[in-house]
């Protein structure tokens, strides 16, 4: 048995519990062997139906997965994903990510921030609406970033923040000084709590009336016009400071942030290239390599 890196181990001490209940041996370094030796499992066999388990496991497995409670649930989860990898056990420097994303939504925000920052993760397809979602974000929606703690981060401004801070040497967080800390935080909050919002009548319309008719949801959606351009004006004007980026001239998550709701414009009347420093943003972001990375892998 090879040696396991020293973040397996320290990943595998988190299944103790679990391999207690199992009768299994416990120690980090005997979970490590168990899983390195028992993986890759198929995708299409349920963790409970492994061929390695006696009766007395597979059945404790099977009425935990049933009850659907913490902790056991969870941590069955979590051990039937690590039999399932054996191609990236332990991501090379250390730290564990899991991107959980939906096609076109902000996520892609994060997704693009892990690939400026050189990050060892996995993005992961979410169906934000499934049950199984919702045991990794309550509130429903991506992202989420699954940093191997009990609980996985949430809220996209958070999620880039700490992206940023996690990897200083990309240098997409805020430049050094309080004033211009406070000016990233100004703008990610104006991005999450101003822009995105702007767009929620316009693609979920039937959550802002209680009126189901089709000529409601139009009226809804339509009234979402205005709030978008009012948003767009203003990334625009941030733009024209920025010399080209949303924060102060350089390359940051706000960019980022702003270009994948920007990208949601072409689906309105008045798209991104109506208004002039927005469009050669977004042009020269679809450029990037990274952008072109994850806008190609997010697709199904
Ligand atoms: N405040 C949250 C909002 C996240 C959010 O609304 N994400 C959208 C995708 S862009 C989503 O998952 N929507 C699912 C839904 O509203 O049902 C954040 O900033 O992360």
């Amino acid at each position: 048995m090879p040696a396991h890196q020293p973040e397996f181990i320290e990943r595998c001490a988190g299944f103790t519990d679990l391999f207690e209940q199992l009768g299994l041996p416990s120690q980090p370094e005997q979970i490590a062997d168990f899983i390195s030796t028992h993986r890759p499992l198929s995708g299409d066999v349920l963790l409970a139906d492994a061929p390695f388990w006696s009766s007395g496991q597979s059945q404790f497995i099977r009425e935990q997965k049933q009850l659907d409670e913490p902790p056991w649930t969870l941590l069955i989860d979590q051990l039937s994903e690590a039999l399932r990898n054996d191609t990236q056990p332990v991501p090379p420097n250390g730290s564990y990510m899991k991107l959980y994303y939906a096609p076109g939504t902000c996520a892609l925000a994060c997704w693009i921030a892990l690939e400026w920052a050189g990050a060892e993760y996995e993005a992961v397809k979410a169906d934000y609406a499934s049950e199984e979602y919702r045991r990794i974000n309550p509130l429903a929606a991506v992202p989420a970033l699954d940093i191997g703690k009990e609980r996985a981060m949430t809220q996209a401004p958070a999620i880039l923040q700490y992206i940023a801070d996690q990897y200083p040497q990309a240098d997409i967080g805020s430049n050094p000084g309080l004033e211009n800390a406070f000016e990233l935080n100004e703008t990610l909050a104006f991005l999450a709590s101003d822009f995105h919002p702007a767009f929620w009548p316009f693609f979920m319309p039937y959550r802002y009336t209680t009126d189901e008719s089709e000529a409601a949801k139009t009226a809804v959606k339509e009234a979402a016009y205005a709030r978008v351009d009012r948003a767009m004006q203003h990334l625009d004007k941030l733009i024209a400071n920025g010399k080209g980026h949303v924060y102060q001239g350089k390359r940051s998550i706000a960019d980022a942030y702003a270009y994948v709701m920007a990208r949601w414009t072409t689906y309105l009347p008045k798209t991104w290239q109506a208004y002039p420093h927005v469009a050669a943003f977004m042009q020269r972001m679809e450029q990037d390599e990274a952008v072109q990375r994850v806008l190609a892998a997010q697709k199904d």
